[in-house]
């Protein structure tokens, strides 16, 4: 496979539509598609970013369809090579006509992600913005697809290269600064050092910390309903789905499995799972579901407790269904069926003031709408954190990012230990690149072909 080939592709989604593009880029795709097109003007003397009525032949000459043939010149297009993209009418045997007519004229099948794998490599785009294209197209939520557009704008690549200039040059002084320490001269003083190193690691940690903001645009918030059997954990499961998906019976320990449904508040995805209530039970269906229930609560973002507000608060049992509270996890109290206890107080969570309590009744609607606020408010503030500038949503650049981080503390160690500047510069060096990494300048190929091979063909 090579990096110059002409390249052509079917860039809209299988199947039937009004409308489909087949797209072609590289050195020669102006010729390659002027041997396919019929119209008044050859594509190849056309100016870029005109567009141009014709018909598409096959290599017989027959007629495929009418298309519209839009032309870009490099570098100005999507790959930064010469490209002409084909509008033509939706359909499985005439996109195919017009994708074979090009491969017969010259072009070869693009890869997945091989367009914008050129645009990186062309440098149009660094690689976190080749990277949000993809979370752009996959994004399912609002606001997930606000994070992937703020990455393909470029944020999280200026804001890292920024960094990384800042130690580059910190890295120029620390070797200037050797050199002139056998005239007795100092040019940057170990304090002023220490100084910038634990700024730029506190960056790149705040930076890192976005990340799990941005892990709940991309997968959604997990919501576990749990509680005692009876409680109403499925008719709230149910209310805030606004259909019956989930069996309801006055019979306590109905649900047994654990039961998944993602919805849309407010631009942000919920994953709500309803689970088996939690009690002693002898029934092994029941107890593999209370299993269930309790992996459900370790990794859940937020817990909704499910009482029964006509049974008196019960702390015991309230403590046996968290046996520990993971890191960041969020907790809401939901005192359920009000029609009939009329809104009785609920005392507070004696092991955890933070909590948030609500009074609902799944039968009449009533305070489902406060559930709903609590969730999209402990979801967007994470309870207690401001919201990113810059969040980070890939798992890759985290990672790198937090190596970064241990490499600036292993330079400031060595600092503190009085090492010399040629160490410490070295572990920097080594940072420096690490955040290269995120945007592509010292990237190896293992990890591209990885990157877009999960992409579609097409993109
Ligand atoms: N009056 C009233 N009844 C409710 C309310 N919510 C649930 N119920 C009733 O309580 C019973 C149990 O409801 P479920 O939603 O099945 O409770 P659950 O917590 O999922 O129970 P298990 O799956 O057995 O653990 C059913 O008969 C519901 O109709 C409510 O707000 N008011
Ligand atoms: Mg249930």
């Amino acid at each position: 496979m090579s990096d110059v080939d002409t390249i052509t592709a079917i860039a809209t989604p299988p199947g039937e539509g009004a409308l489909a593009v087949v797209r072609v880029s590289g050195r020669t795709a102006l010729n390659v598609a002027d041997a396919v097109f019929r119209g008044k003007t050859h594509l190849a003397r056309a100016r870029g970013f005109t567009v141009h009525y014709g018909h598409a032949v096959d290599s017989t000459g027959e007629r495929i369809d009418e298309v519209l043939a839009t032309v870009f010149h490099a570098p100005r297009s999507y790959t930064g090579e010469d490209m002409v993209e084909f509008g033509c009418h939706g359909g499985a045997v005439v996109t195919a006509a017009l994708l074979d007519a090009l491969l017969a004229a010259g072009a070869r099948n693009a890869s997945p992600g091989e367009f914008t794998r050129r645009a990186f490599l062309n440098g149009r785009i660094d690689l976190s913005q080749a990277e949000a294209v993809a979370d752009l197209i996959a994004a399912r939520s609002r606001r997930a697809h606000r994070a992937s557009l703020e990455q393909l704008a470029g944020r999280l690549g200026a804001r890292v290269g920024g960094l990384r200039n800042e130690l580059v040059d910190l890295c120029a002084l620390l070797e200037i600064d050797l050199d002139f320490a056998e005239e007795g001269l100092v040019v940057i003083s170990p304090a002023d050092v220490g100084a910038k190193l634990a700024a730029a690691a506190a960056h790149v940690r705040s930076l890192a910390s976005s990340y799990r903001e941005g892990r709940l645009y991309r997968e959604g918030v997990s919501v576990v309903f749990a509680g005692k059997p009876n409680a109403g954990k499925s008719s709230l499961f149910n209310a805030l789905l606004k259909e019956e998906r989930a069996i309801v019976t006055a019979v306590p320990g109905t649900t047994r499995d654990y039961l998944e449904e993602s919805v849309t508040f407010d631009g942000l995805t919920f994953r709500l799972i309803d689970t088996a209530g939690l009690r002693a039970s002898t029934d092994t269906v029941e107890q593999v579901g209370i299993e269930r229930t309790r992996s459900a609560l370790r990794l859940a973002d937020i817990v909704v407790v499910v009482e029964d507000a006509t049974e008196p608060a019960d702390t015991e049992r309230r403590a046996e269904s968290f046996p520990a509270r993971a890191e960041g996890q969020q907790l809401i109290l939901a005192r359920n069926k009000i029609d009939l206890a009329g809104g009785l107080p609920a005392e507070r969570l004696r092991e955890d003031p933070a909590t948030t309590i609500v009074h609902v009744s799944a039968l009449t609607g009533e305070g489902i709408h406060d559930l709903r606020a609590a969730l999209i408010k402990l979801a967007s503030s994470g309870g207690q954190h401001a919201e990113h500038d810059v969040v980070v949503t890939n798992r890759r650049h985290l990672d790198a990012l937090l190596r970064a981080a241990e490499g600036l503390d292993r330079a400031h160690d060595s600092l503190v230990r009085g090492a010399t500047n040629d160490l410490i510069a070295l572990d920097l060096r080594e940072a420096v690149n690490t955040l290269a990494e995120i945007t592509g300048e010292m990237t190896s190929e293992d990890i591209l072909n990885e990157i877009f091979a999960r992409f579609c063909i097409g993109k």
